[in-house]
């Protein structure tokens, strides 16, 4: 790192020592800006990179609720108020046992340039609970979301704060946090995205993070004069982002062949089809199964259990083209992608948030593999719910093909812009560096025009 980025990363980190997901989510982004650093102003751009990495505002509060047996029990929550530069804080709330203020914290932070990324007038947040929604009834998880929104709602709303899903929030969540804010405000707004279309929800917001990781993805090949059709595709993960990446493959005649959640992995040689995505979708959103269950319906499929022992997941050693890791954050190490390199993977696109640690990222690009970063690949969902919050001010609902198309556009837009940026600064290729200066120009300018706040 160059001198200034240096001492800003050493004086965050030794604010914060424990916080090793937002440490990893500020270097990879230091480490682009350090290509423009020394062209910039330099007063003001590096006191705004200091302003940058400090959120506006975080909440931590208590969520006490009552479980079937009639325990009271209590969990923590989060909301991470990164950046108001370019509009209200926007971003998801994941539940899951593993969220703590780093992770929301390094989310909030990518989110910030992955929204300014989409061109729309979106700030960046984050937020969550460590709540573990697996083996919890319905009335628990409605018990507790309507504990959690008690709290969050008076931090959030239409113009302040607009939250969404994410990792253990889907649409039954998502309803339920809904209604309690209704009861709380006495209002119909549009402060929570990835509602129903039913009730004031977007069509395609479900879709949109998979398909548009699949458009960006489509995008890069496209430039390489490739396409997906044929190509065999590893997708890690089997929840809304998993399912949609898959779904959109097989509409561009793409060979998707695996699956994952945190217990193991499927692999099926013969490649998923509408059938078998319909059981997959049935399994993990209706009967909230396990992926080995894949294995007992599709006997010729092979499952492989997790193992943390193992330094390296299986999953990546697949034989394939194209890798969309949609699961979790450092859920590719260096060991995983040398793998990917070995078995010559020409492609790797994030649905995932940070799902790549920084010495594999190196080792891909060494490897001249094709890398999209979270930041761009993933931010067709949150691109939606940017167009979810239009229709709601507006009062309208656009049709399923009339936000589809707008969702391509985006993409399209996301990946020209990151490939001229990168071209500009670094090179074509990286698109690490593309999307961190090009979201980072962005915020950056409208914190210096509103007074470096
Ligand atoms: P879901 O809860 O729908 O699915 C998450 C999937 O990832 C499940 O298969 C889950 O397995 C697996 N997983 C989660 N945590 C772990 C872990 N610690 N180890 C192994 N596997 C794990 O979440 P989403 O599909 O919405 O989110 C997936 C990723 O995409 C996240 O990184 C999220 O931040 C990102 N993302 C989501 C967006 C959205 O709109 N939903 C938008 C942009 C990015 P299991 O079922 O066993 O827990
Ligand atoms: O990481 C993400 O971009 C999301 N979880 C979606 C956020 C949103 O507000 O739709």
């Amino acid at each position: 790192m160059k001198c200034a980025t240096q001492t800003i990363y050493a004086m965050m980190k030794q604010k914060d020592p424990y916080q090793v997901e937002f440490h990893q989510a500020v270097e990879e982004f230091l480490l682009s800006i350090d290509k423009i650093i020394e062209d910039l102003p330099h007063i003001t751009y590096h006191k705004v990179i200091e302003r940058m990495i400090e959120p506006e505002r975080a909440i931590i509060f208590r969520v006490p609720w009552i479980d079937d047996e009639g325990v009271v029990q209590i969990n923590r929550g989060y909301r991470v108020q990164m950046n108001s530069a370019l509009g209200p804080y926007k971003g998801g709330l994941r539940f899951h046992p593993s969220v703590n203020l780093s992770i929301i914290k390094f989310l909030a932070f990518e989110q910030t340039f992955k929204n300014s990324l989409t061109g729309l007038s979106l700030g960046g947040g984050k937020g969550g609970s460590d709540f573990d929604v697996k083996g919890k009834s319905d009335g628990e998880v409605m018990r507790f979301a309507q504990s959690f929104m008690t709290e969050l709602s008076r931090h959030i709303g239409a113009d302040t704060d607009v939250p969404a899903g994410d990792i253990g929030v889907g649409s039954r969540e998502i309803g339920y946090l809904f209604g309690q804010y209704k009861r709380l405000r006495n209002e119909f707004s549009g402060t929570l995205t990835g509602k129903n279309p039913l009730w004031g929800g977007s069509y395609i917001r479900p879709e949109a993070t998979g398909y548009g990781l699949v458009y960006l993805a489509a995008s890069i090949l496209e430039d390489h004069h490739e396409t997906l059709e044929n190509k065999r595709c590893i997708v890690s993960g089997s929840g809304n982002v998993a399912q949609y990446t898959v779904e959109k493959l097989l509409h561009l005649k793409a060979v998707p062949v695996t699956l994952s959640d945190s217990t193991g992995c499927i692999i099926d040689n013969d490649g998923f089809d509408a059938e078998k995505l319909e059981f997959v979708k049935e399994l993990k959103n209706i009967r909230r199964g396990r992926i080995s269950a894949y294995t007992e319906k599709y006997p010729n499929a092979t499952y492989i259990p997790a193992n943390g022992l193992r330094g390296s997941n299986p999953i990546w050693e697949v034989e394939a083209d194209c890798a969309f890791p949609c699961a979790t954050q450092n859920e590719i190490n260096a060991a995983d992608a040398q793998h990917l390199a070995d078995n010559k993977v020409i492609l790797v696109a994030e649905g995932a948030n940070m799902p790549t640690t920084l010495e594999a990222v190196d080792i891909l690009q060494h490897n001249r593999i094709h890398y999209a970063p979270a930041k761009a690949a993933n931010a067709g969902g949150v691109a939606v719910s940017g167009l979810e919050m239009a229709q709601n001010s507006s009062r309208i609902q656009w049709s399923p093909k009339e936000v589809d198309r707008k969702l391509l556009q985006l993409m399209k837009g996301i990946y020209r812009e990151i490939s001229t940026t990168a071209q500009r600064y670094s090179t074509k290729e990286n698109l690490v560096d593309g999307a961190n200066i090009a979201g980072f120009l962005r915020v950056a300018s409208a914190m210096i025009d509103q007074g470096y706040v």
